[in-house]
């Protein structure tokens, strides 16, 4: 049997209006920006921006912004595509699928779950450094112990080490739960949040532009260097080096925007709708982005947010209460609060991303069916949803922000690389498919696509290389001793 095998994308399609009879379709184009925006402004934002400013580029973390989003707008354009002419749950995964064979296809399946279950756990552990700020500034109770809000492979500058990362495990359950109730209620809820995560990102620009201390800002390009933090991790700093690490770290910022398409099963008019739904939400969160990435550095020094007990943690709360008079004490309280709620929308989103890629796969027997059982009355995938929250749990317990921060990013830019090398090949096969949106100046775009997600790849260095490689090792091994003995496309082929 061939490991190239791909599925028809007349079978696709047909699949798709089989498929209408399970999951509701109740999502429009607004609720899709929603949901984008939803998913697109959370811990990239709040918590890996100061980071990549420590331990990258200081100030010019905005050009590492401005490069990411070339990138994800180059995968924009090919995502548009590809999910206006196959309107299908399971993203990337199903547009490899139809283009480039099954064994490509399983890679890509097993690749995402590196951006939604691995992403969910990364927002789950920025969750928990701003829960712990909500508990000292607004219930007045102490922090949690540093123990219990870490992974064992942390430790304070004063030599505590981290044992498991309890609010980190809390938020994914309570949101697992949650999600099995159903997409509807959830898109509800999303639509509330979005408003207000806009509106105090658009806050903290406008007040705190007045607050920014130019002498944060020079040189705004640090000449390279390197970087060593308290627990002996060494970074590019600085120059080219430092941008590109910037670019790969806040790269995490943007990841969502594809979600959406992840999403088209349960939207109506999907044609139209995806394409919107995926660039609009990009747009609007780009420039949000470079504005506030330019206020933030602007409130603080580098070394505070190079110092885990100033603004190591919690980033924006301390540059707010560090950088502006005692009066905006108001606004280091909403942000508390919104960011609390709004990194919950991003990680619903992310774990339905992930709920639906595994739906769609289980449907394709490369993973077990217990994945596509629809729950009888919430009509959601809910015992795969109970599998997943113990997946994103482990890694929200056990592992540290920065490291599964990095790894989502890494896998999310491998999953671009290859959605824009899909829109040639589909060109290429499928000329006469009918496509409502066309990503323009193909090749062009899509090979500048490659090339930028590329350099942010390279940008963040050998050991997130290794770690994508070692994750793409496990799923080789597990295609081959459980997938492709269960291809449903596979048997059909034996049997043909
Ligand atoms: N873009 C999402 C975030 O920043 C994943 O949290």
């Amino acid at each position: 049997m061939s490991l190239f095998l791909k599925k028809s994308i007349s079978e696709l399609l047909a699949d798709s209006s089989e498929s209408e009879k399970s999951l509701k379709r109740t999502l429009s184009a607004g609720s899709l920006v929603a949901l984008g925006i939803g998913a697109i402004i959370g811990a990239g934002l709040f918590v890996r921006t100061a980071a990549a400013a420590a331990q990258n580029a200081g100030p010019s973390v905005t050009i590492g912004f401005i490069l990411a989003a070339f990138g994800c707008a180059l995968a924009g354009l090919c995502y548009a595509e590809l999910s206006s002419s196959i309107p299908i749950s399971g993203s990337a995964y199903t547009y490899t699928y139809a283009t480039m064979g099954e064994f490509m296809a399983w890679i890509i399946g097993w690749d995402l779950i590196l951006e939604y279950a691995v992403g969910a756990a990364t927002v789950g552990i920025a969750w928990s450094e701003y829960l712990n700020n909500f508990l000292v500034e607004i219930i007045g109770t102490g922090p949690i112990p540093y123990e219990w809000c870490h992974s064992p492979f942390q430790t304070s500058p004063d030599g505590v080490s981290g044992i498991l990362n309890i609010p980190a495990l809390f938020i994914v359950s309570i949101l697992s739960l949650l999600l099995i109730r159903g997409t509807q209620e959830s898109a509800f809820v999303n639509n509330i949040i979005v408003i207000v995560k806009v509106a105090i990102v658009v806050m903290i620009i406008i007040l705190g532009w007045g607050y920014i201390n130019p002498s944060y800002h020079t040189p705004y390009i640090p000449e390279a260097t390197t970087y060593t933090d308290h627990q002996g991790i060494t970074y590019n700093f600085g120059g080219i080096m430092g941008i590109l690490g910037a670019a790969g770290t806040v790269f995490f910022a943007f990841i969502g925007f594809d979600a959406v398409s992840t999403a088209a099963q349960e939207t109506k008019n999907p044609k139209t709708a995806m394409p919107i739904g995926i660039l609009g939400s990009l747009a609007v969160c780009t420039v949000l982005y470079i504005l506030f990435a330019h206020v933030l550095t602007g409130l603080a020094p580098l070394e505070f947010f190079r110092d885990p007990t100033k603004g190591g943690e919690a980033s924006v709360v301390a540059a707010i209460k560090e950088g502006m008079p005692a009066t905006y004490s108001w606004l280091s309280k909403s942000v508390t609060v919104a960011i609390l709620a709004g990194f919950s929308s991003v990680i619903l989103v992310m774990l339905l991303g992930q709920s639906r890629v595994f739906y769609t796969m289980s449907k394709d027997g490369l993973i077990p069916p217990v994945f596509s059982k629809l729950h009888p009355k919430f009509k959601t995938p809910y015992k795969g949803n109970l599998v997943i929250l113990v997946l994103v749990g482990v890694f929200a317990a056990f592992v540290p922000g920065d490291v599964v921060g990095h790894m989502t990013s890494i896998g999310t830019l491998f999953a671009f690389m290859l959605v824009c090398a899909a829109v040639i090949i589909l060109r290429k096969t499928n000329p006469e498919l009918p496509r409502e949106f066309k990503t323009p100046w193909v090749p062009f775009i899509p090979i500048l696509g490659i090339l930028a997600c590329g350099a942010m790849i390279f940008g963040l260095g050998w050991e997130n290389w290794l770690r994508l490689f070692v994750w793409l090792a496990i799923g080789f091994v597990i295609y081959f001793a459980y997938s492709r003995k269960h291809s449903v496309l596979g048997k059909k082929e034996n049997k043909g």
